[in-house]
């Protein structure tokens, strides 16, 4: 592999595939050295130094961070690989490290198929199905091969196809077009294609590129690529075009255009395909032509002629009689139409970042998973502008993770003496209730109707029929304590699917009991869905956009929250904490006994 510059994000990738690999070697998430790996890297996220700076005696002093793991990190800094890494990687190659994804698929379990039946990667799995050899594993039998085959179908894991969850693309995507955009000729950098859409899942990285002298600027960041950790292969390298692999096998397309055509490019490279052919054809109709280097009146003779629009997407879109689309909902699933003033015109004004007042589903070190303390948390909230912030550590029901009943009190007295030094942010002593398999909550109703705001969520349970999940999910929607669900589905994108139901009856409980719909911004989830959010919008469900920050790292994702939203087509209006902090406190006094 190349030897570039080791960044801080490049550390903690190391960190996160060390314990990844550690977690199979071991057969066990819980093994020492995987904690101490993944212990590491928390700590190392919230360090406010450069981390590729810091000696081994440094680094030690970090809380969390072991001596063993801390000279593995000067080891990646110094040399550019990890031995251990290294010898971890060519025992277990990314083919077969992708099985483990596969829910019911432990590590095991994932040994035993290699040991017993020669299976390296998922066509040799998918082959052992088939032959009913998986079955006969100790510890397996038909049910859970069956289970197996279910989870590979619902994961979309289907070789050649397989695509990219949006948290493992867009990281790598923001580092590239930060990377590009300090190289000497380039003007400017963005990514496009189904990740510029928000899409939860990638077929691969478009990124386009503006310099005044495209084959110059190309040659310059292909030698670039040469010695790039992220790059294990150039599979393409043409004048205004380059297509690399990443180590994972995730494609990344450069493409380099005039800053003059830089609209016309990105508006092309985003797409969606359809939305593209619907424009043109708008083009068409009106005597121009559209393509990536712009929109072009047409001569007599119908050939390209005088540039009408190039430079920015926005300016195209107004040549076109179009209101401007936002790029999340470029699907052609009726924007186009909305957007056009001659035909509707109608295309809502969605939710934008900047609309948000608070954050409504927020860890601390409360709970068990929480790794921030309630000064750090309300802090970090404060200095974002927020107006209130509702607490919501874990009630009791959950293991681990959760707070008794007095342990919830004495955090109410500690959230209301942090209170006294912010007078402009309201704090509200929270809880995520946890929802049992039969829709049940934590502690007892006249206790939950004390706190002042709670998230309701699944964490248990995922493998129910949609009929008792369903159930579920109304029973505690009808619950009066409840003033929201919080990720609905339990989800992690591309690694566990989530708990079935019936939408249209979870939407009707929702807007019947007047409980919001948390778009939950985490990347691994993004939950509710975009396309479960649009049909909650056209119900007129109440929307609610959080974070569920359990670390200062992690209010960010309020943007990739605010994106899921605008997929989903979600107008301002709809979401709470948009509201001012009056109405905000006057819906939650009067929902739960309206
Ligand atoms: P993906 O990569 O499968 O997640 O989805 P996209 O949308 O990123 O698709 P990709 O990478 O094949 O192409 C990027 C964009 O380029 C696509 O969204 C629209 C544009 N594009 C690609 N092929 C065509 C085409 O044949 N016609 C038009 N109008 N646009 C295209
Ligand atoms: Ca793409
Ligand atoms: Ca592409
Ligand atoms: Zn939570």
């Amino acid at each position: 592999m190349a030897s570039g510059k080791r960044s801080t994000s490049d550390v903690l990738a190391m960190l996160t595939e060390l314990a990844g690999l550690t977690t199979l070697a071991e057969e066990s998430p819980q093994s020492f050295k995987v904690r101490a790996y993944e212990n590491a890297r928390h700590a190392l996220e919230g360090e406010a130094r450069d981390i590729t700076g810091l000696s081994v005696a440094e680094l030690v002093k970090i809380k969390g961070v072991g001596k063993a793991t801390a000279s593995k990190v000067r080891e990646f800094v110094e040399t550019g690989s990890v031995e251990k890494l290294e010898l971890l990687r060519s025992e277990y190659p990314p083919a077969f490290v992708e099985l483990s994804k596969i829910p019911g698929v432990g590590p095991k379990t994932l040994k035993a198929m290699r040991r017993e039946l020669g299976i390296e990667d998922l066509d040799g799995l998918k082959d052992a199905i088939a032959a009913e050899s998986l079955r006969n594993l100790a510890g397996l039998g038909p049910a859970s091969e069956a289970k197996i085959a279910k989870s590979i179908e619902r994961l979309g894991l289907t070789g050649k196809d397989r695509r990219t969850p949006i948290a493992d693309a867009l990281p790598l995507a923001e580092n590239l077009v930060a990377e590009l955009a300090r190289v000497s000729g380039v003007a400017e950098v963005a990514y496009c294609g189904s990740l510029r859409r928000f899409s939860e899942t990638v077929g691969d990285i478009d990124i386009t590129v503006a310099a005044p002298e495209p084959g110059a600027a190309m040659g310059v960041i292909v030698e670039l690529l040469m010695d790039h950790t992220q790059v294990k292969e150039i599979i393409l390298s043409g004048e205004t075009k380059t297509s690399f692999l990443t180590p994972t096998g995730l494609q990344v397309d450069v493409r380099v255009v005039k800053p003059s055509e830089f609209g016309a490019a990105t508006l092309y490279f985003t797409g969606s395909k359809a939305h593209n052919i619907a424009l043109r054809q708008r083009a068409i109709d009106r005597g121009m032509t559209l393509n990536e280097y712009g929109l072009f009146r047409l001569d007599a003779a119908g050939k390209p002629g005088p540039n009408v629009a190039s430079e920015t997407e926005a300016a195209i879109y107004q040549a076109l009689d179009m209101a401007y689309v936002p790029t999340p909902m470029r699907e052609a699933t009726g924007e186009v139409d909305a957007a056009a003033f001659d035909v509707d015109g109608s295309l809502p004004e969605v939710v934008q970042r900047t609309d948000i007042r608070g954050d409504l589903h927020y860890h601390t070190d409360r709970s068990g998973d929480g790794r921030s303390t309630v000064e750090e948390m309300v802090a970090q909230a404060s200095s974002h502008g927020y107006e209130y912030l509702a607490i919501t550590d874990h009630g009791e029901d959950l293991a681990i993770n959760g707070s008794t009943q007095d342990e919830m009190l004495a955090h109410r007295a500690h959230i209301a003496e942090v209170q006294k030094a912010y007078p402009e942010i309201t704090l509200l002593w929270g809880c995520e209730l946890n929802i049992d398999p039969t829709g049940g909550l934590d502690y007892d109703a006249d206790f939950r109707a004390q706190f002042d705001y709670t998230v309701a969520s699944v964490h248990s349970a995922f493998d129910r029929s949609a009929k008792e999940q369903t159930r579920r999910l109304v029973t505690a929607i009808a619950d009066p304590t409840v003033d929201s669900i919080g990720h609905l589905t339990g989800r992690y994108i591309g690694r566990r699917p989530g708990i079935e139901l019936d939408i249209d009856i979870v939407l009707e409980a929702l807007f019947e009991f007047d409980v919001a719909l948390e778009i939950n911004g985490a990347l691994q989830r993004l939950d509710a869905a975009s396309d479960v959010v649009r049909r909650a919008v056209q119900r007129g469900v109440k929307l609610v956009i959080n974070t569920d920050s359990h670390h200062t790292s992690e209010l960010g994702r309020m943007d990739y929250g605010v994106l899921t939203a605008q997929r989903g087509w979600v107008p301002r209006e709809l979401v709470v904490n948009t509201w001012p902090r009056a109405r905000f406190l006057d819906w939650v006094a009067t929902h739960r006994d309206p």
